[in-house]
């Protein structure tokens, strides 16, 4: 008997031994409350012989012991779970970025290479993968059950998940954030294939440039050349400025990541860089969130 989807990657082991933990620990606890409490019932009823005379003292040491177990149990699948929530969180280079944005309603993904897909996600087998979501209009959110990932796409800013694929096959994805009339029909299926399977599906591509190619060029033709590269203007140089300590004329330092980058380029006034004049036009209305996610990742790319 199967109670939950099939588990197709490390995080879904992971949550369902958490889950299935959680079912049988308070499960057992169900049942010996309600065990005990029909014993009672029938035992101390009314007009019962049960001997109701001398009552047992108060035991210091079996209230602390069932109220301090309980309390560890709990702290410890707390613990538990904040590790598997973080491991979908985790940053590392060793994941391969795959960048889905939601509109209502369906899904738009692009791989690095450049290849686009819809209502469809291409996978390897056992390469972690890192989902960077945005969205062209309100919050949509990126459900896939085999995955056990649930990761809202949010207007207006990046969030990402990841996970490892590990088991070929077709799983549904969909939509799990009500976001309009066709939002049931928003969903598709993420295809996991073996690696080499995979590189060959990605090489087919569409013949896009990469996403960093069209990120270069898109650098060019808004003239984000004209004042960041060898030019009169004083601006930063931008080769190797993802992943740096960033020090802004309010005094906050932060390290520029994919939302940094995103701002900058947005809400230029926000975050203005220390040492600098806040000269930086703002590029809102001129870029749809793919061409956006180009310019960025020609950025990390430019080291
Ligand atoms: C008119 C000149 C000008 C243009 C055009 C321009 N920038 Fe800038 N940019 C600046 C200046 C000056 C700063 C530093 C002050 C600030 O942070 O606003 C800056 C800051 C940045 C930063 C933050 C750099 C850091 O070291 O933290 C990024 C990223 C950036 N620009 C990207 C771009 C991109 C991408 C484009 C094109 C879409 C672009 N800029 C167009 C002048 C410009
Ligand atoms: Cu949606």
């Amino acid at each position: 008997m199967r109670w939950l989807p099939v588990a197709a990657s490390d995080t879904a082991a992971r949550v369902d031994l958490l889950f299935y933990s959680m079912v049988v620990i308070t499960g057992v606890v169900a049942l010996g409350v309600f065990v005990l409490m029909i014993y009672f019932c029938v035992h101390y009823r009314a007009g019962s012989g049960a001997d109701r005379a001398n009552p047992p003292p108060r035991k210091k040491w079996l209230e602390l012991g069932w109220t301090l177990t309980p309390l560890a149990i709990f702290i410890g699948i707390f613990v538990w779970a904040a590790v598997v929530y973080a491991c979908f969180y985790r940053r590392g280079d060793d994941a391969m970025t795959i960048f889905v944005v939601g509109k209502q309603w369906m899904w738009k993904a692009e791989h690095a290479n450049g290849r686009r897909e819809i209502d469809e996600l291409h996978l390897p087998l056992g390469q972690p993968v890192r989902i960077v979501l945005s969205t062209e209009d309100v919050i949509h959110s990126f459900y896939v059950p085999a995955f056990r990932i649930k990761q809202d796409a949010v207007p207006g800013r990046y969030t990402s998940i990841r996970f490892t694929p590990t088991r070929e096959g077709e799983y549904w994805l969909h939509c799990a954030e009500y976001c309009g009339t066709d939002h049931a029909r928003m969903g598709g299926k993420v295809v996991v294939m073996a690696p080499t399977a995979f590189a060959q599906w990605l090489e087919r591509g569409s013949g896009n440039a990469s996403l960093a190619a069209q990120g270069f060029e898109l650098f060019r033709q808004l003239g984000c050349s004209g004042c960041h590269v060898n030019s009169t203007v004083h601006a930063p140089d931008l080769t190797g400025v993802y992943g740096r300590t960033i020090h802004l004329s309010d005094g906050r330092t932060l390290i520029a990541d994919e939302a940094y980058l995103r701002d900058s380029i947005l809400l230029p006034k926000r975050d203005v860089v220390a040492g600098y004049e806040p000269i930086m036009p703002s590029f809102q209305g001129q870029l749809d969130e793919g061409q956006l996610y180009a310019l960025i990742t020609y950025l990390k790319e430019n080291r």
